[in-house]
């Protein structure tokens, strides 16, 4: 005999959606360039303001001319920026020098805002062993291009922090597709389980490669996943760069304290290709989605509210641009008189010692390239 139906003993329904409300999207700064949650506002002055808009508009010019120095065959790997400059930026603002930036291929911007010449940048794209020497005093990692490694070694590097008694925090940057990876959930496992003081960022460009988001999870957000680790989690707007940077700042202040980390999802969009290595973007997107997102642009919105407060105008913008222009030019060419990568760096940077069929190779080199 049939059993009678019953009430479900779970409510789906009622389950998804008390986490969807409590992982909703903070935004502070809409798209019109209105603050609409002056509770969140963050504690920044003018002159850091102006600074944070000086760093966007920075990016996108750097981005704009990487894509253009690609073009020209001058750079190798780049994967484009521009549409993520709130999400990048205003979280690296939010950190101290000494903390450690675990980036993602996407992320050299924060890399550059923390400290990493722009001539390594460029020595980076070309696959120079010098573009992955991270200065002396900058605490990062090159970027990963192992999608989702960095988690796991920002759990360890969390944990180094914590054991030495050290005030600081270590950030990582993946995106939406390395949500979807082991190392993923093993690195906020690890640093939920010992409360490390590590940022977990991602920043959800809604695509990984072609493959759109809603394809890569049946959670409804990203943030939620924090949940199964212990730990905090938060959705932002991540056009927004006040939301941004105030929940990084949150993040930070946590962490330092003791508390734990934080998974932090931001919502952004990649305007340009995957990587300059051939994508095509209008085959896995349509013009309307572009537009949509392209009316949340970070700088529109931030340049609005800056210009409402008085404190930007058009030649501040023509000085910041025409600025990064000549830097950019300086380091291209810092970065083509660089010496040339000799198979010999490459060896001698992969191992601390050599297997024996490498020493023999290694050998031969050194005589080649001696001549
Ligand atoms: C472990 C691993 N698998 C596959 C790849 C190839 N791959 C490079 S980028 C990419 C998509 C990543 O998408 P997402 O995490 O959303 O980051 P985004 O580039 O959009 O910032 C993939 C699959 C890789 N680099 N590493």
């Amino acid at each position: 005999m049939a059993a009678k139906t019953k009430k479900a003993i779970v409510d789906s329904k009622k389950q998804f959606d008390a986490i969807a409300k409590q992982f909703e999207t903070l935004q502070i700064l809409n798209e019109k360039g209105e603050v609409v949650n002056e509770a969140a506002m963050p504690d920044l002055s003018d002159d850091q303001l102006k600074e944070l808009m000086t760093r966007m508009v920075y990016t996108r010019v750097l981005d704009q001319r990487s894509i253009s120095l690609n073009r020209q065959g001058r750079l190798g790997f780049y994967a484009p920026t521009a549409g993520q400059e709130a999400s990048q930026l205003a979280s690296q603002y939010a950190l101290e020098k000494e903390d450690y930036i675990l980036p993602g291929y996407r992320d050299v911007p924060q890399l550059i805002w923390h400290g990493l010449p722009l001539y390594q940048a460029f020595l980076f794209s070309r696959g120079h062993f010098h573009g992955n020497q991270m200065p002396e005093d900058l605490n990062a990692l090159s970027p990963q291009i192992i999608i989702g490694a960095q988690y796991v070694q920002t759990a360890g590097v969390a944990l180094g922090i914590k054991k030495r008694g050290k005030k600081t925090v270590a950030i990582t940057y993946t995106g939406d597709g390395g949500a979807s990876q082991g190392d993923f959930y093993e690195g906020i496992n690890f640093a939920g389980a010992y409360k490390a003081p590590a940022i977990f960022v991602v920043q959800n460009n809604r695509y990984a490669i072609s493959t759109p988001v809603e394809k890569q999870s049946a959670a409804q957000t990203i943030a939620q996943k924090a949940a199964a680790a212990g730990i905090v989690g938060i959705q932002v707007d991540g056009m927004d760069p006040l939301a941004v940077y105030a929940a990084t700042h949150e993040a930070r202040e946590r962490a330092v304290n003791g508390e734990g980390p934080t998974l932090i999802e931001m919502l952004t969009f990649r305007y340009g290709p995957h990587t300059m290595a051939g994508d095509d973007p209008t085959r896995y997107r349509t013009k309307e989605t572009e537009t949509e997102w392209e009316e949340k642009d970070p700088l529109v919105r931030f340049r609005k509210y800056l210009e409402d407060k008085g404190l930007w105008n058009e030649e501040e913008e023509t000085k910041v641009i025409e600025q990064a222009k000549e830097d950019i030019k300086e380091a291209i060419k810092k970065a083509d008189d660089y010496p040339k990568q000799k198979v010999t760096d490459l060896i001698e940077n992969m191992y601390e010692e050599l297997p024996v069929n490498l020493k023999e190779q290694y050998e031969i080199y050194k005589a080649k390239e001696s001549k």
